[in-house]
């Protein structure tokens, strides 16, 4: 039986751009990603996603949206990982280098997917669109997608 582990993510969408940041350290590392990490025991998930966001790049938001769900599966090992993907349309404060990531903004026709996980290039043009999905991608190492499946949904 395979467990599993709850995460955030939070694009921060501007008109034309998006703020990522380059991981630094631990899982992902040397990978683009927007901002999150793992769900604390007492905290929703919204509140986790919140929190991991102002301590990666030090920005708060008023409203997140829930745009996407994926479940990463990663050969050999037990866990999977159950990633809330949000977006954000607006924000306070600035972006701030932390200790896991260095932010960036990127034009939209510029994200740096070759230094991304290898399932974003198939999402974020639905995040963009404002639309809503789930989806489901087995990797091996951290490159390889051996399968997957990603639909739009009216409802997460
Ligand atoms: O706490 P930690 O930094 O280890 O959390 C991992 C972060 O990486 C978390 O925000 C969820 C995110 N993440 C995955 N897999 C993938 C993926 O395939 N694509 C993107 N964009 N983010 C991912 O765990």
């Amino acid at each position: 039986m395979l467990s599993s582990k709850l995460l955030t993510l939070v694009l921060v969408v501007q008109p034309g751009r998006v703020l990522l940041g380059m991981k630094k350290r631990g899982f992902g590392a040397g990978k683009w990603n927007g901002f999150g990490g793992k769900v604390q025991p007492g905290e929703t998930i919204e509140e986790a996603a919140r929190r991991e966001l102002q301590e990666e790049s030090g920005l708060t938001v008023d409203a997140l949206e829930k745009v996407g769900n994926l479940k990463f599966e990663f050969v050999g090992e037990t866990e999977l990982m159950h990633v809330h993907v949000f977006r954000a349309d607006s924000y306070n404060g600035e972006p701030t280098e932390s200790e896991e990531m260095r932010p960036q903004w990127f034009d939209r026709d510029q994200i740096p997917f070759s230094e991304m996980w290898a399932d974003d290039v198939l999402w974020f043009p639905l995040m963009f669109q404002k639309k809503k999905f789930v989806g489901y991608f087995k990797f091996q190492g951290h490159d390889v997608i051996l399968s997957q499946k990603l639909e739009e949904v009216e409802e997460l």
